[in-house]
C-alpha cells in the first residue's frame, strides 16, 4: 500500500492503493484489494448502494447515524448480512460522496466489494476485485463512466420496454387456475406483453410443481396465456428450500452450512424458516438448473427468479469460492441452460453480480397498496420492507444501472379499490415505471372502473419520451416530474429501546 496522488479533472486527491493511478475514460483506475480515497472537499452526502434489489439505496447526509436492523432474521431481506452491524455507513460494490463541487465515486471493476464512508472520503475492500474506478465531477457523468466500464468487465444485456401483468400485488399467494383464467380473458384489449404468474402456484418453496389450485398443471396455464397472445411468465425462488419442503427433507447435503455444520438461514417467510441451497454442490446446482429447464419446457419463457440473494450468503460451500463468485456461476449455469431467448428477471438479487446474466432486475423493495409502514421503518429500521414510499426512493437511486440491465421498479396502480395510495402517490409510481421503461401492474381488470381501465389502456400504448433533468427531476412527455421530495427525504429511525 502506498500513498498516491490521483488527478481527477481539475482536482487532485490523495489515495491509498497498491499502484499508481492509470487513466481511463472519465477517471482513473486504482489497484488493490483495499483502497482509500480522500474527497477533494468536505463531503455532505454519501451514496449508499444497497447489496441486493430490496436494499436501501440513497444519498444519506454524512451525519445520519448508522441504524442497524435489530432483528437478525430480517437481515437477509434488508442488506448484506455480513455488514448488518457495521459501524460506518457503507454499501455494496460502489459508493460516492458529494461535496459542494461535485461527486467523488469509487466503484469496484468486479462483482463484489464494500465501499464505506470514511473520515473525509471513501474506504473500500473487495475479495474479488483489485481494480477500482475513481472519478470526480457531475453525478451523471461519473456514474455514467463507471457504468460503461462496469459493463465492459461484467457485461450487460439489452431488454426492450416491458409491459407486464403480475399476479402478486392483487392476489398475493392466493392464486388459482380459475382466477387467473378470468384475468387472462379480461386482459383482452389491453396491450400487455407478459402475464407473469407469481408466488402461489407451487407445492412448496423448493418443490416447484403445481399445487392443487392448478389442477390442469403448468403447461396448460402457459398455453392459455400464450393462446391469449401473451408471453407466459413464472415466479420461482430457485435457491431457497423451506424447512418443510421435500427438497430440504430429501437433500440435507445440498444446503449451505455454517461453520458449526447447521443449515444457513435465508430468512423467515411462508410461515417458517427458509434455507439456502449450496449452488456450488454439483447435484444441487444440477437440480436447480433442471427445475428452470422444466419451467421453460412447460412454456414459460419469462422467469422471475426471486430471493436469489440466498446463492450469495456467507457459509461453508462444497466448493470453496467467494460467495458472489458462487452466485454468479450458478446464474450463468441457469442462463446457459435456458438460452438467450428466455427473459430472466432477478429479484431480491445482489445487483452487480447479476449484470450480464439477467435481462432485468428489481431495483427496489416491493411497492404495496399503502405508502408507508411507519412502525417498520421507525422501530425496525427497515427500508427494504414492502412500502411504496421506499420502493420509489430506492429505485430512483438505481437508475444509473439502466444502460446495463432492464430496471424493474415494481408495479404501478390504476385501481382505487383495494388500494390506499392517493392519486399523487399512484402517479409518482407510474411515472417511475415510465422512466424505467418497465410498465407493470397487478390490477385485476374486473376491479377497475371504466375511467381506470382507459387510463391503464393508454399507459400501455403510450409513446412518451423521458429525459433526465437532474438527480431527481425528469421530463416525461413534456411534463416535469420531481421525485426529489420522496427520494431525498431521510426516514425517521428511532433508537432501539433497551
Ligand atoms: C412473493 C414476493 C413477490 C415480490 C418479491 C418478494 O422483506 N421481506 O420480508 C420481503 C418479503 C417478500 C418480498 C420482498 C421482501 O417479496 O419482491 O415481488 O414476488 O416475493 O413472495
Amino acid at each position: 500500500m502506498r500513498h498516491v496522488r490521483v488527478r481527477l479533472g481539475d482536482v487532485a486527491v490523495q489515495a491509498t492503493a497498491a499502484s499508481e493511478p492509470e487513466p481511463v475514460a472519465g477517471g482513473q483506475v486504482l489497484r488493490g484489494l483495499s483502497i482509500a480515497v480522500e474527497a477533494p472537499a468536505t463531503p455532505r452526502r454519501f451514496y449508499r448502494h444497497g447489496w441486493q434489489s430490496w436494499s436501501q439505496t440513497r444519498w444519506l447526509a454524512v451525519d445520519e447515524p448508522v441504524a442497524p436492523v435489530p432483528v437478525r432474521d430480517l437481515w437477509v431481506f434488508d442488506d448484506d448480512p455480513v455488514h448488518a452491524t457495521a459501524a460506518r455507513q457503507g454499501g455494496a460494490v460502489v459508493g460516492a460522496v458529494e461535496d459542494a463541487g461535485g461527486v467523488l465515486i469509487l466503484g469496484a471493476l468486479g462483482i463484489s466489494g464494500r465501499v464505506e464512508l470514511a473520515d473525509g472520503g471513501l474506504a473500500a475492500t473487495s475479495a474479488t476485485s483489485d481494480r477500482w474506478f475513481v472519478a470526480y465531477g457531475a453525478e451523471d457523468e461519473v456514474f455514467g463512466a463507471y457504468a460503461r466500464l462496469l459493463g465492459e468487465v461484467v457485461g450487460s444485456r439489452d431488454l426492450p420496454d416491458q409491459r407486464v401483468w403480475c399476479s402478486w400485488y392483487s392476489f398475493y399467494a392466493d392464486i388459482t387456475e380459475p382466477a387467473l383464467h378470468k384475468v387472462i380473458d379480461d386482459l383482452a384489449g389491453l396491450a400487455f406483453d407478459v402475464v407473469q404468474v407469481d408466488d402461489g402456484w407451487q407445492r412448496h418453496i423448493g418443490d416447484w410443481e403445481a399445487n392443487d389450485a392448478f389442477p390442469s398443471g403448468m403447461p396448460a396455464l402457459a398455453e392459455r396465456i400464450r393462446g391469449a397472445g401473451l408471453r407466459p411468465g413464472l415466479w420461482l425462488a430457485p435457491f431457497l428450500a423451506h424447512e418443510r419442503s421435500r427438497l430440504f427433507r430429501d437433500h440435507p447435503d445440498w444446503m449451505l452450512r455454517d461453520e458449526a455444520g447447521a443449515p444457513v438461514s435465508a430468512g423467515w417467510n411462508w410461515d417458517g424458516r427458509v434455507h439456502a441451497v449450496d449452488v456450488t454442490q454439483p447435484d444441487a446446482l444440477g437440480h436447480v438448473v433442471d427445475v428452470l429447464r422444466t419451467a421453460v419446457g412447460w412454456g414459460f419463457d419469462y422467469l422471475k427468479l426471486d430471493f436469489v440473494y440466498a446463492g450469495a450468503l456467507p457459509g461453508v460451500r462444497h466448493t470453496d469460492v467467494e460467495r458472489h463468485v458462487a452466485y454468479r456461476r450458478a446464474i450463468q449455469a441457469i442462463r446457459d441452460a435456458v438460452g438467450d431467448a428466455v427473459v430472466l428477471l432477478a429479484c431480491g438479487a445482489p445487483v452487480v453480480p447479476s449484470l450480464g446474466v439477467f435481462d432485468a432486475i428489481r431495483i427496489g423493495p416491493d411497492v404495496a397498496e399503502s405508502w408507508e409502514n411507519a412502525e417498520v421503518t421507525r422501530y425496525l429500521h427497515r427500508l427494504a420492507a414492502p412500502q411504496a414510499r421506499y420502493a420509489v426512493a430506492t429505485s430512483v437511486h438505481r437508475l444509473w444501472l439502466r444502460p446495463l440491465i432492464g430496471t424493474d421498479p415494481d408495479v404501478a396502480y390504476f385501481r382505487t379499490r383495494y388500494c390506499l395510495l392517493n392519486e399523487a402517490q399512484k402517479a409518482l409510481i407510474t411515472d417511475l415505471t415510465r422512466v424505467c421503461g418497465f410498465r407493470a401492474t397487478s390490477d385485476i381488470p374486473a376491479t377497475l372502473d371504466q375511467h381506470e381501465r382507459d387510463a391503464l389502456a393508454a399507459y400501455l400504448t403510450e409513446d412518451v419520451e423521458v429525459r433526465r433533468l437532474d438527480r431527481y427531476r425528469y421530463d416525461i412527455g413534456g411534463r416535469e416530474v420531481d421525485f426529489g421530495p420522496v427520494a431525498s427525504a431521510a426516514p425517521v429511525l428511532l433508537p432501539v429501546e433497551e
